[in-house]
């Protein structure tokens, strides 16, 4: 009697560790809300590799709506769908970076159930990240979602508290954040420089041939089949909490002070500023400094010397304002 005590406990145990954050909103949601000053820029560049339609019937061909642009910038609901095990490839000049808690977060458009807060329409997608493009870590994947039933392809709610580790857990306008802490363990991969980020639509099937798997080899039950134009996971955007170098976004309402001219240039570099400016600091996209200023001469800055290239110019006004202010060398 004792004995089956324990395995009842057990049993209660394992069901509350299955709980993950719920549904944005919520009480203990960490979606992350589109306008949060927590973001301090949008990714811009993404390559797209269109998954078919239904990967049981490839005669149907793959998924064609939205395009590349669709995923890049601010959410709008404009989205790109990946179809079955699709993917995204966003690039980073600017590399992301592991600082305190959540590093990045990517928006989806999916939306609740009006009759329960708890429940919504979520397509789910693998993330991955990579110093080169080549060699990707997955973030691990959790679903205790139950797998007795196929989930159909469009209109059937899931409770987002059975899902961790998965882009489309979060309804639209809300990000599903990610903490590259996950990997401090590897020496594999170097987390401050993370210039990938892999979106893979999960194939939501219950059958073994076509499945998902996550992290524990549990199959992934997600809407299935999505056979239309707008199949699979739909991306919105990929918002950027930490990243290497301080972006534009961090000039906003300073960008007046200080512009540079011409951009992309070959040699003399001219700055317009409306406060004197003190110092520049040209920094290379890997974080080396290139050239320091101990006074800017005519507000030029040559740079005939510098490799093809972009850099990162850091300028110190008089009145104490930091521009940072990407530029080209051709
Ligand atoms: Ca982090
Ligand atoms: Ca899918
Ligand atoms: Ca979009």
């Amino acid at each position: 009697m004792k004995q089956l005590f324990i395995l009842f406990f057990v049993f209660i145990a394992a069901n509350v560790s299955a709980q993950y954050a719920p549904q944005a909103g919520l009480l203990g949601s960490t979606a992350l809300h589109k306008d949060s000053s927590i973001f301090v820029d949008w990714a811009i560049s993404c390559t797209i590799n269109r998954g078919w339609m239904n990967v049981a019937d490839t005669a149907l061909g793959k998924t064609t709506a939205g395009v590349n642009s669709s995923a890049s910038g601010f959410p709008d609901g404009d989205v790109v769908s990946l179809g079955d095990g699709g993917e995204a490839i966003y690039y980073f000049s600017n590399p992301i970076v592991n600082g305190p808690g959540f590093d990045f977060a990517i928006f989806e458009n999916g939306f609740r159930n009006p009759a329960d807060s708890n429940l919504s329409y979520m397509e789910l997608a693998f993330v991955e990240v990579s110093n080169d493009g080549v060699n990707y870590k997955r973030f691990a994947a959790t679903s205790h979602i139950d797998t007795s039933i196929q989930t159909a392809g469009f209109g059937q709610y899931t409770d987002c508290r059975l899902v961790n580790g998965l882009a489309g857990k979060y309804i639209a306008n809300y990000g599903t954040p990610f903490d590259l802490d996950e990997f401090l363990p590897l020496s594999s991969i170097n987390l401050n420089d993370i210039h990938y980020i892999k979106i893979k639509d999960v194939v939501g099937s219950i059958h073994r041939n076509d499945c998902s798997y996550d992290a524990q080899q549990n199959i992934i039950n997600d809407p299935y089949p999505t056979d239309f134009i707008s199949g699979g996971f739909d991306l919105d955007a990929l918002g950027i909490i930490h990243q290497l170098y301080p972006t534009s976004i961090l000039n906003e309402g300073k960008e007046n002070i200080v512009s540079i001219y011409p951009n992309p240039c070959q040699n003399q570099l001219h700055i317009q500023s409306s406060e004197r400016v003190k110092r520049g600091t040209v920094v290379s996209l890997e974080g080396k400094v290139i050239w320091q200023s101990k006074e800017i001469d005519q507000n030029n800055i040559d740079i005939s010397s510098l490799k093809e290239g972009v850099y990162l110019l850091k300028l110190e006004t008089e009145k104490g304002n930091i521009i940072h202010q990407y530029f080209t060398k051709n």
